[in-house]
């Protein structure tokens, strides 16, 4: 099987390892704006050399609790480093649900679309399917400025299964080729640590719905839950996570510690390849 990503076909006959660059005002706090993008270039490039096989730049945080910036602010964080990694040997994703953000970033180079919110706006759909761009519909309840408050499910696995098997019909629907289509359950988008743990548990069950699935567990607070450790100190839990995601079908792993997943993956891939 391959994902079709612009001018890229990726074969997912091996796990593939998604890395994350977040071009927030935090992420790269020392000096100025034209330190802080070519900090982020650089990051970029770096886990290009560790291995990634993607790489994911987004511009307003989705963690649980964030606040959501304006089309302009996340256009001003995400373009230059969009343009500063053109000709990248590797496919560029951009994670943003906004459609004016999308179709900048198509319009620059990107190859692929990862949206928490599925592509539910209809301009957004639109922007995904007019560029040549593998696209991720992720499964979210709420948002994330309250989507940690009360989560509620009957039956977690069918629920983010039902609406993932909607999504995928919508896109389709929309005219975007399944090889273009990833799924992803959204761990710790308006999940408490059984929904998380259960889907986790249950990932084979995405992957009858016969698209490729997208795993983000990396450094979640789910780990932090599991190991009593703080966001900087998850790495080998986010490994183990990755791990267990890998075994239960995942296709991609969306990752900030790429050189230690990619070792990690190594192993996997000697036994099971
Ligand atoms: C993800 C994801 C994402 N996660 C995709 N895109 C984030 N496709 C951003 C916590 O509980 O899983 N899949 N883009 C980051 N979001 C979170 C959510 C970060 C929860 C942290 C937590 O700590």
């Amino acid at each position: 099987m391959f994902l079709h990503c612009g001018q890229f076909q990726l074969d997912l006959s091996r796990p593939l390892v998604m890395g994350i660059v977040n071009v927030t005002p935090d992420s790269f706090s020392d000096g100025g704006q034209h330190l802080q993008r070519e900090a982020a270039i650089a990051h970029a490039q770096r886990l290009i050399a560790e291995g990634a096989d993607i790489i994911d730049i987004g511009g307003e945080s989705t963690r649980p609790g964030a606040l959501p910036v304006s089309v302009q602010e996340e256009l001003d964080r995400v373009l230059p480093i969009i343009e500063g990694l053109r000709g990248a040997p590797v496919p560029i994703s951009i994670d943003t649900c906004k459609p004016e953000v999308m179709r900048a970033a198509i319009a620059a180079g990107v190859q692929m679309v990862n949206d928490i919110n599925a592509l539910q706006d209809v301009a957004a759909m639109n922007a995904a399917a007019a560029g040549n761009v593998a696209v991720c519909l992720m499964h979210k309840q709420g948002n994330p400025q309250t989507m940690q408050l009360q989560p509620r499910y009957q039956d977690v696995v069918a629920e983010v299964s039902a609406f993932l098997r909607e999504r995928i019909a919508a896109a389709q629907a929309a005219g975007i080729a399944r090889e273009r289509i990833v799924i992803d359950p959204g761990f710790g988008f308006g999940k408490m640590l059984a929904h998380n743990l259960d889907l986790l548990r249950h990932l084979d069950k995405l992957r009858e719905l016969g698209v490729p699935v997208l795993v983000g567990l990396s450094r979640k607070s789910m780990l932090g839950a599991l190991t009593g450790q703080d966001a900087n100190h998850r790495v080998s839990a986010s490994v183990a996570a990755a791990m267990i995601a890998v075994q239960h079908g995942a296709s991609i792993v969306r990752v900030h510690d790429v050189c230690e997943t990619v070792d990690a993956l190594k192993i996997w891939n000697a036994v099971n390849l």
